[in-house]
């Protein structure tokens, strides 16, 4: 049955991953900016005092990267199991630096054995059309962006790498269990950074839809003409050709879910959550299983249907779920990633 829904949608061919990589760039989110010609960072312990009882450390921690010659700062917060580790761990690319968070319950997440650093994602870059502040001011200091330079999804996932650079020497987190995470426009982010940076374990899409997880032919709710219409600056200025013309574009969101393989991704959809169109994200996983498989892995394992509330997908590299409720990025979806991640 999948297979013929996917026959209909007409999905271009997978192709290798520099490939996808390299059209994903040029014709949705713009060329991801070189490394950082320097990295530096200043740390303040213990910033919550006596958080979950003692049981972690949380620091948080002041980025500095140079970048075209200019120095942006940005702070994380690192929350670590008290121990020696090392420690799985999770990059989250969060909507408010708060720690917890509604969207991150961080003594349930140290409490199953992962470290956690998360950033607010306006704190890179503010969400808008404005390229002239933070991260983006490096790179555009007139605010003018050519065709295929990276928009603020790009920027925000430049910024989740850099974090990596720091986590590379912390002897307490554990590199090769590295995981990136986050919610609707921070799952589009997940998934970019994830594609883009071997280091990553994982990369978790978490209610991502339209322009992320969700493949964009076919798909219901939003598609390529009110997600440019709104958010333009999420992406490079050459995805608006593809308004009303989704069938011509030269990929589709299931080149984002095979650029990560052989690593793992995991897929997380909201019954209630039709802009982002479940059965389009769980069809993109089934697409891109192929090039799991060319690896002689499985990609997702699951039964021949669309998905129905509480479908748990956890046999292949893929993972996937599909929980009641509405767009959010709650404990369920916690707790579901972090048995993928232990199984
Ligand atoms: C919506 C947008 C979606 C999704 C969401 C979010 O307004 O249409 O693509 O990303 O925002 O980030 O909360």
């Amino acid at each position: 049955m999948l297979q013929s829904i996917l026959k209909e949608r007409d999905l271009p061919a997978l192709l290798s991953r520099p490939e996808m990589l390299e059209i994903l760039q040029r014709e949705e989110y713009g060329y991801l900016p070189e490394k950082p010609e320097a990295i530096s960072w200043k740390v303040q312990n213990d910033c919550i005092p006596s958080f979950c009882a003692g049981k972690v450390t949380a620091q948080r921690v002041e980025l500095t990267v140079t970048l075209r010659g200019k120095d942006f700062t940005f702070p994380f917060i690192a929350v670590i199991p008290r121990g020696d580790g090392p420690y799985p761990f999770f990059i989250h690319i969060n909507f408010r630096p708060d720690v917890p968070d509604r969207y991150m319950p961080t003594e349930e997440i140290t409490d199953n054995g992962f470290a956690v650093l998360s950033f607010c994602y306006n704190d890179v870059t503010t969400d808008n059309g404005d390229f002239t502040n933070g991260l983006a001011g490096l790179l555009y200091p007139d605010g003018q962006r050519g065709p295929t330079d990276p928009g603020k999804i790009a920027l925000w996932a430049w910024a989740a790498q850099r974090v990596l650079d720091y986590a590379e020497q912390e002897p307490r987190l554990d590199m090769t269990r590295a995981m990136v995470c986050g919610h609707s426009r921070l799952g589009k982010t997940a998934l970019f950074c994830g594609a883009t940076d071997e280091r990553f374990f994982l990369a978790h899409s978490n209610n991502s839809g339209c322009s992320g997880a969700a493949v964009t032919r076919e798909k219901v709710g939003e598609r390529v003409e009110q997600i440019t219409r709104n958010f333009p600056y999420w992406f490079c200025e050459n995805y608006k050709k593809y308004i009303g013309k989704e069938a011509e574009m030269p990929f589709d969101q299931h080149y984002i879910i095979a650029s990560i393989a052989p690593r793992y991704t995991y897929v997380a959809s909201a019954l209630e959550d039709q802009w982002a169109d479940a059965a389009s994200e769980m069809l993109a996983c089934v697409a891109a299983s192929p090039a799991y498989e060319a690896h002689g892995l499985r990609g997702l394992v699951c039964e021949d249907r669309l998905p129905v509330a509480g479908d748990e997908y956890h046999g292949g590299s893929i993972g996937y779920h599909l929980r009641p409720g509405l767009h959010y990025f709650g404990r369920e979806d916690w707790n579901r990633l972090m048995r993928f991640v232990k199984e």
